[in-house]
């Protein structure tokens, strides 16, 4: 006789035909449709429901799906910028919880799919300039860190949003050149201005590993650094939270951080920017919100 395990078992093998095709109120009336469902919606690539366009995008043409998920920092997937599209592969995201602590009267531990729910996906196209002086235009899925925040009552003592990425060393042997895991912060009014997106997707598709799956920030009129990827926690304090880059290397990757042609890098000017598929230099332009 064949031993199969559990998980090889289809849900017509355990569950009544009347059941199974009402999967999702089934799973529910379980109890357990977080868990199943968030390794189904979380699948890089998987469709997202999009309720609307966001009225933030940037005009701008987006780039191809090929150039934003192979050209890629994530060093816990390798620093080169061809490494997270191949290290990544197999990185897994489910089950996957965020943790939202510190100064909140309801701290909790929210699971995927119910953090996905809290607010409807809008498509959001954002210009995003990394600080090596190049930039994607990325049509993101996701809505304003906002209403999260929102969810939680922030305390009034609090005026900073720290957040921290997941690291698994086991599943990220190629991480390098700085410490795990990887920081970031903003102020609390820059986390609650509605351009702060907490992203689930690009392309309409649940995010790919490379890309920060399952949940990542994207604060556009900042360099690319701040816009941490893989997040497990989001923790409201009272002081200025450290940050990876600026811990580093405090004069060259600021807290703030914002996209300002006028102030150069310590080793290169910030006055043009190569958009990934373009042959010549464009001038950076600051992002009118
Ligand atoms: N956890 C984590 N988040 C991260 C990084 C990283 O190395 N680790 N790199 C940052 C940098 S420098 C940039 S430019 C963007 C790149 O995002 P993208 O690969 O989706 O374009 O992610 C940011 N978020
Ligand atoms: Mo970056």
């Amino acid at each position: 006789m064949l031993i199969r395990k559990s998980s090889d078992l289809k849900y017509s093998d355990v569950t009544p035909k009347s059941v199974y095709t009402n999967r999702r109120e089934f799973l529910a009336a379980m109890g357990i449709a977080g868990g199943l469902l968030t390794q189904r919606e979380a699948r890089a690539g998987t469709k997202l429901e999009i309720a609307s366009k966001s009225p933030f995008s940037t005009t701008e043409k987006v780039n191809s799906y090929q150039d934003v998920s192979h050209y890629n920092n994530f060093y816990e997937f390798g620093t080169d910028k061809t490494d997270p599209a191949e290290n990544a592969k197999n990185y897994r995201t489910s089950p996957w919880t965020v943790s939202i602590e510190g100064l909140v009267e309801k701290p909790q531990k929210i699971d995927l799919t119910s953090l996905m729910k809290l607010a409807p996906l809008e498509e959001r196209i954002y210009r995003h300039r990394c600080v090596e002086a190049w930039s994607i235009v990325v049509p993101w899925a996701g809505y304003s860190l906002s209403a999260l925040l929102k969810n939680v009552d922030v305390s009034p003592k609090a005026r900073y949003v720290a957040f921290q990425s997941d690291y698994d060393r086991k599943q990220m042997p190629h991480a390098a050149g700085m410490q795990f895991p990887y920081v970031e912060g903003l102020r609390l009014d820059e986390a609650m201005h509605p351009l702060a997106l907490l992203c689930f997707g690009m392309y309409g598709e649940a995010l790919p590993p490379q890309d920060g799956a399952p949940v990542r920030l994207v604060a556009p009129w900042k360099y690319g650094f701040k816009s941490i990827k893989s997040i497990v926690k989001i923790k409201l304090v009272e002081k200025q939270p450290p940050c990876t880059w600026n811990g580093m290397q405090p004069n060259e990757y600021g807290f703030y951080s914002n996209v300002n042609p006028h102030v150069d890098h310590t080793s290169w000017s910030q006055a043009t920017e190569r958009r990934l598929g373009e042959l010549f230099r464009r001038n950076t332009v600051m992002l009118k919100g």
